[in-house]
């Protein structure tokens, strides 16, 4: 495992030299909004989406360097969503990644055009990735617009926000997550996979990986509200429950939603065989993300 630990220190080096270097310099007019996108993106995240983008190409045999492009994108396109999930008319939350929100930082209507900015671009970044023999540039802009996109995590935070103040069933609850959380990891490996011009056959090993990672990556981020500091998580501890949220804890118990976790995390490992020993860095991030405390 502490060979996992210096693998993901690393790997988020890597990612945050890359987004430094693809991102709009401070410096440049007008100066709020590049300012304010780098407050959202360098704040401590864990850099997840990117570190499973680059390590889904690794599995296929790709470069790591063809992979920056999408793993940037999926790290800017998920900094987005939680800029405006914090906003008041959203979720309301003040902090994030330890920090101020971008809106209690740079007021509501920026930080609405920080989540507007960082999503367009996004786009700018993604289309910088080199095509491969099977997977043409549109192939990847289609993966992740469709991600992006009302059937998905937009169509995801309407369901949530339409289940408010009701008492939502497990199943009801699985559709907003997978919309969610499961459909930008799975995005984010398969932006890496196509990289490296993956076969149907190791795509499809990456689908199946990525919708039950990130379910029950959603499972532990709701357990971890409840059993968590909001020093330890950088963010409120205890929201959820205080806002009477649908979770799975509030659902299953917290019991059951530990089963729940490990049960998807299995389901999870198992999918990674067509991809054989290239699959490992996979394996080992799954079992990090079962056991992770933040
Ligand atoms: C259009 C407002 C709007 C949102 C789009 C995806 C989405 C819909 C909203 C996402 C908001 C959200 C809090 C989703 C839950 C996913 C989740 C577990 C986020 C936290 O991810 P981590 O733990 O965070 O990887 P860091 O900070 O480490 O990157």
């Amino acid at each position: 495992m502490s060979d996992l630990k210096a693998y993901l220190k690393n790997q988020q080096v890597i990612v945050d030299d890359a987004l430094n270097n693809f991102l709009p310099r401070v410096t440049v007019r007008p100066r709020t909004i590049h300012q304010g996108m780098r407050y959202a993106i360098f704040a401590g995240g864990k850099r997840l989406r990117p570190i499973l983008t680059l390590a889904a190409a690794e599995a296929c045999g790709g470069e790591l360097e063809e992979a920056l492009p999408p793993a940037c994108a999926v790290e800017i396109m998920h900094t987005y969503s939680l800029v405006h999930d914090d906003l008041p008319a959203m979720d309301d939350d003040d902090l994030r990644r330890g920090r101020p929100t971008s809106h209690k930082v740079y007021g509501e209507g920026m930080a609405i055009l920080i989540g507007d900015a960082l999503l367009t671009e996004s786009f700018t970044i993604l289309a910088q990735t080199p095509p491969t023999k099977r997977y043409p540039l549109k192939d990847l802009l289609l993966e992740f617009s469709t991600c992006g996109g009302s059937k998905k995590l937009i169509g995801g935070q309407v369901l949530d926000l339409e289940g408010e103040g009701k008492a939502l069933t497990k199943a009801q609850l699985v559709r907003i997550h997978e919309n969610k959380t499961a459909a930008l990891l799975t995005t984010s490996l398969r932006l890496g996979g196509m990289t490296a011009n993956a076969t149907p056959r190791q795509l499809e090993a990456l689908t199946t990986f990525g919708y039950n990672l990130g379910l029950a990556f959603q499972v532990i981020d709701d357990i971890l509200d409840v059993t968590q500091s909001t020093e330890q998580l950088g963010k409120t501890a205890g929201k959820d429950e205080a806002v009477d949220k649908a979770t799975y804890p509030a659902i299953l118990g917290l019991e059951r939603s530990k089963k729940e976790a490990g049960r998807l995390t299995k389901k999870a490992l198992a999918a990674l065989s067509p991809l054989g020993g290239k699959g490992s860095r996979l394996d080992d991030i799954a079992h990090h993300l079962l056991d992770r405390e933040f």
